[in-house]
């Protein structure tokens, strides 16, 4: 909520529950709401205090919840609406937050209101999506989906094609239409006033469509995502009435989500004067290493591109707004994979990275199973992998005749099951994570990877993570103070400061396999925080952090 004094959220420090691979309590395989209830000791003992809970609604599950058949109610797969009160109730009385993930740039196919609107042209629900007609023998223009060929599917009942920017079972809702507006809002206030502290709104960005539908001259979906999809006309007119109609009225939080808010027009959306969102996932960082053709064609990103990006994002926002760093999800590749060393430096460089989120300014979010430094999986069979955005990406490969083992090398940096692996809880079978067998495999690592092991360790991850938390918590210069990075050229080092009134801390993280010198002209007081027992004060160690005042 805008202009309030009291924004708890910016103290905050979230924690990312993806509901299927968090924890099973019944055997089958799926994670559920009885599981996190299970582990609620868990999760409060890492000091988190905001939880984001993924998509838990009815669901014929073709993107994993993302795709809703029944915006009011539980699938019965991870429980029922009682588990969920109850789990809400349970982290309130610990004073944990509980957002919910808002998923209203479509719906799933199997919806009512898409059944109904597919009907006829003259039923009630017809303009709750987009259906237009096909032109010259195809589709209505060229635009690409995210997940698998063109943006439109023909119908052939009313011989119309329907807008899906994602699979073509979740097709696009029309927010033009303002009974769809006021359908969202209701559903909205329904869960806010159960007492959730609000939402993280998944592709908020793509809610406006640019009615002209014009082809793209460029056909990457990159291309597209940003000049075509994304901020639309009628974006912040959309926000400002959700704003007004719904969110001004509750204590609560929101994060918005999507591709194409960069940081020029990040302001728009979540500037303090705009009575929009409170904050968004900024995911230029997760894009970064994305060929033109998307995320499996793969690009290296240097070190300096890393720093400029996430410096750049901090000066665009400035104290006009607020920033959230996160760097995983249940989107994008583990942390310690994909921006540290998960071999030979896996502990120091996982520390390393929690370090980062946790000393950065702006909200941060930590993704489950990254507090113990979980790493990206490598299944040798493509049988293994169930995420449909993979799955259409091996059949896309197949279709073209191309390298399936390049492809499975892709997949293993860049796929989404890298992170969607159940969490490793013990080195039990199944990692203590079902007594069934799980809907996706567990990473084979579990037996050495897990949260018993490294709470057995006190010099674990995991008990790194604890005392960081406690750390951000108790050091109000690392919640607001002023971030500038001291060294924007170094290949290897990130050193930054963080500033408020006469208190100052520095965070040195050492981003490689190498020592490095310390700059010598940098006068560091004592060391606060650290990975390693003993601090050279000359030089930092492979994947060295340290914070000093
Ligand atoms: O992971 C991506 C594709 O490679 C991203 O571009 C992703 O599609 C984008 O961040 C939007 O993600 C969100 O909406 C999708 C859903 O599949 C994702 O899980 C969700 O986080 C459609 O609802
Ligand atoms: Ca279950």
């Amino acid at each position: 909520m805008q202009n309030q004094e009291n924004q708890w959220w910016k103290k905050s420090i979230m924690y990312q529950i993806y509901p299927r691979s968090f924890q099973d309590s019944n055997g089958d395989g799926i994670g559920d709401l009885r599981g996190i209830i299970n582990r609620i000791d868990y999760i409060a003992s890492l000091g988190v205090d905001l939880i984001w809970l993924g998509p838990v609604y009815e669901s014929p599950n073709d993107d994993n919840g993302y795709d809703i058949s029944d915006y009011y109610k539980i699938h019965p797969e991870f429980g029922t609406m009682v588990d969920f009160d109850e789990l809400l109730e349970k982290l309130h009385a610990r004073g944990i937050k509980l957002i919910m993930d808002l998923v209203v740039n479509h719906s799933s196919d199997e919806h009512a209101w898409f059944e109904e609107s597919r009907k006829s042209k003259d039923n009630p629900y017809r303009d709750y999506y987009y259906w237009r007609d096909g032109k010259n023998g195809g589709p209505p223009n060229n635009w690409t989906s995210f997940f698998e060929g063109s943006a439109w599917k023909y119908d052939e009942q009313t011989d119309q094609y329907y807008l899906h920017l994602f699979t073509t079972k979740q097709p696009d809702l029309n927010w033009e239409n303002p009974v769809v507006r006021e359908e969202i809002y209701k559903m909205m206030r329904f869960w806010l006033d159960k007492g959730v502290d609000g939402f993280r709104m998944d592709v908020i960005s793509l809610i406006s469509k640019r009615l002209e539908f014009e082809d793209s001259p460029v056909e990457t979906l990159m291309h597209q995502v940003y000049n075509y999809f994304s901020n639309g006309p009628r974006i912040h007119e959309f926000l400002k009435e959700m704003n007004r109609e719904v969110l001004s009225k509750y204590d609560i939080v929101t994060v918005g989500e999507g591709p194409g808010i960069t940081k020029n027009v990040a302001l728009d959306y979540i500037g303090k004067d705009r009575n929009e969102l409170d904050m968004i996932f900024q995911l230029d960082l997760m894009f970064l290493d994305n060929g033109p053709s998307g995320k499996f064609d793969r690009r290296p990103v240097s070190m300096l591109e890393f720093k400029k990006l996430m410096t750049d994002w901090n000066n665009a926002i400035g104290d006009r707004g607020w920033n959230n760093i996160f760097l995983d999800n249940h989107d994008f590749p583990r942390m310690v994979s994909r921006f540290g060393n998960d071999g030979k430096y896996r502990i120091e460089s996982a520390k390393l990275l929690l370090t980062y989120l946790l000393t950065m300014r702006g909200t941060p979010c930590i993704y489950q199973g990254s507090e113990i430094g979980m790493t990206n999986v490598k299944f040798t069979s493509e049988d293994d992998y169930r995420d449909v955005e993979t799955i259409n990406y091996f059949e896309q490969v197949r279709a073209e005749g191309k390298d399936l083992n390049h492809a499975l090398d892709m997949v293993h940096t860049q796929g989404r099951d890298n992170v969607r692996t159940p969490i490793q809880w013990d080195n039990s079978q199944q990692g203590g994570f079902s007594e069934g067998q799980p809907w996706i495999k567990i990473n084979p690592n579990y037996t050495g990877i897990n949260v018993e092991a490294a709470d057995k360790d006190k010099t674990s991850i995991l008990h790194f993570f604890r005392k960081m938390t406690a750390f951000r918590k108790s050091n109000v210069v690392l919640q607001d103070g002023d971030y500038v990075d001291l060294y924007p050229d170094h290949e290897a080092l990130y050193i930054f400061s963080r500033e408020a009134g006469n208190e100052k801390v520095y965070v040195l993280l050492n981003f490689s396999d190498d020592d490095q010198v310390i700059p010598a002209e940098l006068k560091l007081g004592d060391v606060l925080m650290s990975n390693y027992e003993d601090n050279d004060v000359l030089k930092l160690l492979p994947w060295e952090c340290r914070v000093c005042s």
